[in-house]
């Protein structure tokens, strides 16, 4: 049986290497989603080992497309490093990845800490900021398939996100359109209102989830909301620019 901290080794390095490997639940069905919180746990502490700086969380799952086209329909959680981080404008290294994809976000930056249950109230007066975002997920897993507990052990496919411009904390970011292209070319279309019906639901959701794991959101934490339509797999050549209405656009190269 392999321990816990092995399966966060075999994660952690499929990740640094961009080398696929086989669903954990393969040889482990029986694995549970405590057990698999732990490993990524365990995964990202690898990466803070190596240097990286806490940068927040990230949310998924959090709408129904997102569901769909996964196959896993529980909203889950994962961490953020700086070295995640990528410059907004900029271009993305396809090769550092296995299979990446994009997706439209919103992303919370934090003034206060939020721990456990708290209100949608309480956690508009915790922003500091809210700007448009998106996430490169890029699961380690074969073909992108996996259940439940190797999403979450894989640090629910973090692998990077690019922030646009900041916004005041009070902007209404409930039910924003939202449109991604490629190359000129519409490829996703969609609205805020995807996640959990409204944004701060997901922030929320974080603050609750986060405390299971006996943590807690903190001043300068970022939070992304997830994403609000289904992601779209990136390819060398590829210009990705995500306009949404009244926050700005967030645009990136894909090169080899
Ligand atoms: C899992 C991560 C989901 C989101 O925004 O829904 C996620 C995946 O799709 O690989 O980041
Ligand atoms: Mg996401």
């Amino acid at each position: 049986m392999t321990s816990l901290a092995g399966l966060a080794q075999i994660v952690d390095e499929a990740a640094r290497t961009a080398v696929a490997i086989p669903q954990l639940t393969d040889t482990l069905p029986d694995l549970t989603v405590d057990d698999a919180y732990a490993i990524q746990a365990l995964s990202v502490a690898r990466r803070r080992a190596r240097g990286e700086r806490r940068a927040g969380f990230k949310m998924g799952l959090t709408s129904r497309a997102k569901m769909i086209q996964v196959g896993v329909s529980e909203v889950i959680w994962g961490r953020l490093t700086d070295a995640m981080r990528l410059i907004e404008g900029g271009d993305l290294h396809r090769a550092a990845y296995v299979h990446p994809r994009v997706e439209p976000e919103i992303a919370y930056i934090l003034k206060k800490p939020l721990e456990g249950e708290v209100t949608a109230a309480e956690a508009l007066s915790a922003l500091e900021a809210i700007a448009p975002a998106v996430e490169i997920i890029d699961s380690r897993y074969r073909d992108f398939k996996f259940a439940l507990p190797d999403v979450v052990a894989d640090n629910s496919s973090s692998s990077g996100f690019f922030v646009g411009s900041w916004s005041s904390p009070s902007t209404d970011v409930t039910n924003l359109g939202i449109v991604m292209e490629v190359d000129g070319r519409p490829v996703q279309i969609g609205s805020t209102a995807a996640i959990l019906g409204n944004p701060i639901r997901s922030l929320v959701a974080a603050a609750r989830l986060v405390a299971k794991a006996g943590e807690r959101l903190e001043p300068g934490d970022i939070v992304l909301a997830g994403g609000a339509t289904a992601a779209h797999a990136l390819v060398p050549g590829m210009h990705v620019k995500t306009t949404f209405q009244r926050l700005g656009t967030v645009a990136f190269n894909v090169v080899a």
